[in-house]
């Protein structure tokens, strides 16, 4: 099974546009305890570079774009998000990075949990180890 999970959100659009909505345990796999949106990126800047030991999340890229790297340890997988119709699910236990922000990116993401660093693995060697131990 590939590590990038496309989550294609229904859009309902009428003469006035369109309208697209997120709901937990429905089209979100899980329930939405936190909401944060990642926008005014500067160039270059390469984000995420961690894994999550349990958190779950998905990513939207409500305006703009950016590409995504997801990382199990054994495969790496790209994914590019441009459309606000579109989710990226990331299992917990992923390598993470967003790269190629456009200038105008808001991307919103949907946790599963509330912030917490102890759940996040920020070294690359340590990640791996956690895949070599059977997780
Ligand atoms: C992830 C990717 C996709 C908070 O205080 N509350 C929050 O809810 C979040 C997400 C972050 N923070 C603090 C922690 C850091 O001091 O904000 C700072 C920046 O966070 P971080 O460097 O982890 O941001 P990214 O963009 O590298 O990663 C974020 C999420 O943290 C992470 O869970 O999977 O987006």
């Amino acid at each position: 099974m590939g590590l990038v999970k496309i989550i294609n959100f229904n859009s309902i659009g009428d003469e006035r546009g369109q309208l697209v909505s997120f709901e937990e345990n429905k089209n979100i796999p899980f329930d939405v305890k936190r909401v944060y949106c990642i926008y005014a990126t500067k160039k270059n800047v390469v984000r995420g570079l961690h894994a999550h030991k349990v958190l779950k999340q998905v990513a939207i890229a409500l305006t703009g774009s950016c590409k995504f790297v997801l990382d199990d340890g054994y495969n790496r997988e790209e994914q590019i998000l441009n459309s606000p119709t579109q989710g990226l699910l990331i299992d917990s236990c992923l390598w993470r990075e967003m790269h190629n922000f456009s200038d105008d990116c808001v991307l919103m993401v949907l946790a599963s949990d509330y912030y917490d660093e102890n759940d996040y693995v920020r070294d690359y060697q340590e990640f791996l180890k956690t895949k070599t131990n059977g997780n």
